[in-house]
């Protein structure tokens, strides 16, 4: 595909490639994109339109939601629920799958979504991001309920974000590498910009929030450890640390230029009777499924985040994603 092709007629080839497609996948890949651009529109005006500050609300997880939390969730549910390409949505924001109503025509997909990552940024003005999955329906059942959308991050059949950052971009993945598009706000469209983006293998670069250190497993403290001894320690080299608790800029900036990005397990989490800090089903699958197919890793640091069976849509997990030496060395250090 050449360089500048639009979102649309990208998607459209890629469809081709599938026999006995029918169109449905593309036009649901097509309101994701709409959804994007509309979010995208009001994340860049910001207080001009007055979508700053708190809602006022709590989600399903006792988050405190941004105003733009709840706008950017009904902006993805306007624009996937009606045009006959999914079963049912689930979302971050949601306690429970949201059903289409009775005489909305069903189509064959669902997707899991977070509408807006890392929204703790937005009213300093650093860039978040909306981080979608999209699953097969189980055949023959006319309203998906949430054990249908409880697979393992193998069985996505795309999965993507799009980074509201200087520029907006979208990267998507269908399985057959990772593709970047920027959008064009003049054209009104995404273009592609990079395409089959590779994750170098080796990194001096790790993201965590080191303010947590105090609770961390030991495996993770060894390798930050050890990275942070520099030149002088066991690696021979020095490491640069980069923290913008926004997880689609920060595996942007891996895609680019390679890294690797942590939110471990630790005590302080555990005591709160939770799994991990980030979501299985709308960020760690997804990003896990990018980021195989830039040639990186994703792991909990025991094992390769997309064969875990989830439990529940809310489930939380480890992460460790990033640069495939690196992500194998913390594995190391947990076994
Ligand atoms: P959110 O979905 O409520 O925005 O939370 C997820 C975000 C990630 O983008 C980011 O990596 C992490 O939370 C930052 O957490 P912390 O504030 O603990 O550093
Ligand atoms: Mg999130």
């Amino acid at each position: 595909m050449y360089i500048g092709t639009t979102l649309t007629n990208f998607i459209i080839e890629t469809q081709r490639q599938f026999e006995g497609a029918t169109g449905e996948f593309t036009g649901l890949l097509n309101d994701i994109a709409v959804a994007c651009k509309k979010i995208s529109d009001l994340v860049n005006k910001g207080d001009l339109v007055g979508v700053l500050g708190t809602a006022g609300s709590e989600n399903v997880q006792g988050e405190q939601q941004k105003k733009l939390d709840v706008i950017s969730n009904d902006i993805f549910i306007e624009a996937l629920a009606h045009n006959g390409h999914v079963a049912a949505l689930a979302s971050e924001e949601m306690d429970d799958v949201y059903h289409l109503s009775d005489e909305a025509h069903r189509g064959k997909y669902l997707v899991l979504f977070d509408p807006l990552d890392g929204s703790s940024n937005i009213d300093v003005n650093v860039s978040v991001g909306t981080i979608f999955s999209v699953l097969k329906a189980p055949a023959g059942i006319k309203n998906p309920r949430k054990e249908d959308f409880l697979k393992p991050g193998t069985e996505q059949v795309a999965a993507g974000y799009c980074v509201y950052g200087p520029s907006t971009m979208m990267v998507l993945t269908t399985g057959k590498g990772t593709n970047m598009f920027t959008l064009d706000r003049d054209f009104g469209e995404f273009l592609l910009t990079h395409s089959h983006v590779q994750i170098p293998e080796d990194t001096q670069e790790f993201a965590i929030n080191a303010s947590n250190m105090r609770f961390w497993e030991p495996p993770v403290k060894r390798y930050i450890d050890e990275c942070l001894q520099g030149k002088d320690g066991p690696r021979g080299k020095d490491f640069n640390m980069r923290w913008i608790a926004s997880m689609v800029a920060e595996v942007h900036r891996i895609l680019t230029r390679g890294g690797v990005f942590m939110y471990p397990l630790d005590s302080k989490i555990k005591a709160k009777g939770q799994g991990g800090k980030l979501r299985l089903m709308y960020e760690a699958n997804p990003m896990a499924f990018i980021v195989e197919q830039a040639g990186g890793a994703c792991t909990t640091g025991r094992e390769r985040m997309m064969t875990l069976s989830p439990e529940d849509i809310h489930q939380r997990v480890p992460v460790v994603l990033g640069s495939r030496n690196e992500v194998e060395r913390v594995s190391e250090y947990h076994r």
